[in-house]
């Protein structure tokens, strides 16, 4: 499947070919390069998800196109985590999900994300019931479509890691484990939200 989008951004990286590199700030040699196109491995991969998403559409094969295009920068977000990390994603957290995986070593994700747009019992996350970005392995906890409705779990999720440690009791968690909860910007008007925010701050205060 060739897009537009994929021949133009081919043709405008070819004529960047021979161009005089213009230093941005101090190199930090192949090792933060290398890096830097594993996160955009997991940028295109996300972009191309969608287009996937349509195509199947289209074709009668799939049933949800609501994509991350525009998102793509969830993947920095991920390499600045570990995968232990847990994660309860907003729905166009796509690039995210890609480079989480690619730091736990999971291979299929790609294909774990087009099960559920074709609403497969084969996805390994819903069995088909829903498309959703979810992994055990990965900490990526499934959501609802529900808007908002992550964040208090999200909120708990932070709070009993900080209790378990404190009560010695055990946790699936590393003791210091970062929780991350991403939604849209409207989710962030939502009673749920500005709930869960208020117990966030709250508890930090404590
Ligand atoms: C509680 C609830 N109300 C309404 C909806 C319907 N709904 C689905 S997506 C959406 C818009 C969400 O906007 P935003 O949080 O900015 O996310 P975006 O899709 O723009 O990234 C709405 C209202 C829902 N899923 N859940």
């Amino acid at each position: 499947m060739t897009e537009l989008l994929d021949e133009m951004f081919t043709r405008a990286i070819e004529e960047m070919r021979g161009l005089e590199r213009t230093a941005v700030g101090p190199s930090k040699g192949p090792e933060s390069a290398r890096r830097l196109l594993e996160v955009y491995d997991a940028q295109l991969g996300s972009r191309h998800l969608d287009l996937a998403a349509r195509w199947l559409q289209v074709h009668g094969r799939g049933y949800y196109t609501i994509g991350s295009s525009g998102h793509e920068g969830n993947a920095a977000v991920a390499a600045a985590l570990r995968p232990t990390d847990p994660a309860l994603l907003h729905y166009r957290s796509g690039a995210f999900f890609l480079e989480r995986a690619r730091q736990g070593g999971v291979t299929t994700a790609l294909r774990d994300v087009l099960l559920g747009v074709v609403a497969s019992t084969e996805d390994p996350i819903s069995g088909g019931r829903h498309k959703v970005f979810g992994s055990r392995s990965l900490a990526v906890i499934p959501q609802t479509s529900t808007i908002a409705s992550h964040l208090p779990r999200a909120v708990g999720v932070a709070f009993s890691i900080h209790r378990a440690r404190r009560l010695g009791v055990p946790c699936p968690w590393p003791s210091d484990a970062v929780t991350i909860c991403s939604f849209g910007d409207a989710s962030a008007d939502h009673s749920t939200a500005t709930g869960a925010i208020n117990a966030a701050i709250q508890v930090g205060y404590q």
